[in-house]
């Protein structure tokens, strides 16, 4: 069993069933990428004045947590540095610090989550899955919840031979020690949630492989899951379509990720994310009559 509910800062979203018969939705969070290469002219003002007015529509769809990411990890990217990183992203968890809606950190720099804690992040999301103590330490003096993400090697070098003996047992492991670690280091289980990672250091096979075990790793864990595959290769695997022809292959990825238990789906196409759970949700509840 997973604990009730997922305390992510100032906010506690429950997350299991909302009424007697009602199917509770995975929360919705959207991806907020601050990198210059990511909008027009690579200007350090257009692109918070960019992710603002994205962040504003995010809102309006009905965005429940705004995952604000710095460095690009996309296979084979270069690390930023930590004050280019900082500069994008604090005064964007400033801007929206009082927006109504849970602010997540995507970055695995202690200084960058020390600093977005401050700002008024309610959630750190690291790819790295808070491998230093330091890390650890600084998100358990805090009331942020953490997203602890598994990867296989660097984002330099990880899809180029990725390899398991069994990569559901080893994803599995990996969550369980760091979870671990971070409950030692203070954190109630109310404020962590796991990711497998896919495409961090896995092929297609490993992919589709966690994908199919989602209820079975949250079951052996008791930790609620989040499952990033929007517009990833996977996706782009499955349906041959190039990254900006994803979406319905994504939207299939995240209700399926959604009937297996995943309790929140990191995604860019917000509105019809929310779209296509709540047909799902309505049509899979057993109570019809009280959703007309
Ligand atoms: C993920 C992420 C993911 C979590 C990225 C992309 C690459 N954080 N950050 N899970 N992916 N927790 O969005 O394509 O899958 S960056």
């Amino acid at each position: 069993m997973i604990p009730k509910f997922f305390d992510c800062g100032r906010y506690r979203f429950p997350t299991l069933i909302h009424g007697k018969n009602t199917r509770a939705r995975p929360l919705v969070m959207g991806i907020l990428n601050v990198t210059p290469d990511s909008f027009s002219d690579g200007g350090q003002f257009s692109a918070l004045d960019a992710a603002l007015s994205r962040a504003e529509q995010m809102i309006e769809e009905g965005v429940d947590i705004i995952d604000i990411g710095g460095e690009s990890s996309r296979p084979g990217a270069t690390p930023l540095s930590l004050e280019e990183e900082l500069q994008r992203v604090i005064p964007l968890v400033y801007a929206l610090r009082d927006c109504g809606r849970a602010i997540s950190v995507d970055t695995y720099k202690p200084q960058v989550m020390r600093e977005a804690i401050l700002a008024g992040a309610d959630m750190i999301n690291d790819i790295h899955g808070f491998a230093t103590q330091e890390a650890r330490t600084i998100v358990a003096d805090s009331d942020v919840a953490c997203c602890i993400m598994h990867m296989q090697n660097s984002p330099m070098d990880m899809q180029r031979e990725p390899h398991y003996e069994n990569v559901v047992d080893e994803v599995s492991l990996f969550l369980r020690e760091r979870s671990a670690q971070l409950m030692a280091a203070g954190l109630d289980a109310e404020r962590i949630c796991i990711d497998p990672g896919f495409g961090f250091g896995k092929n297609y096979e490993h992919n589709c492989q966690l994908m199919r075990s989602i209820a079975a790793l949250e079951q052996q864990i008791g930790l609620p899951i989040l499952i990033g595959v929007s517009r990833k290769s996977m996706i782009g695997q499955l349906t041959g379509k190039t990254v900006e022809h994803r979406m319905a292959g994504s939207l299939a990825a995240a209700l399926y990720a959604a009937t297996q238990g995943a309790r929140i789906v990191r995604v860019h196409d917000v509105a019809e994310t929310l779209d296509a759970l709540k047909v799902w949700q309505t049509l899979s509840d057993c109570d019809t009559d009280k959703n007309v």
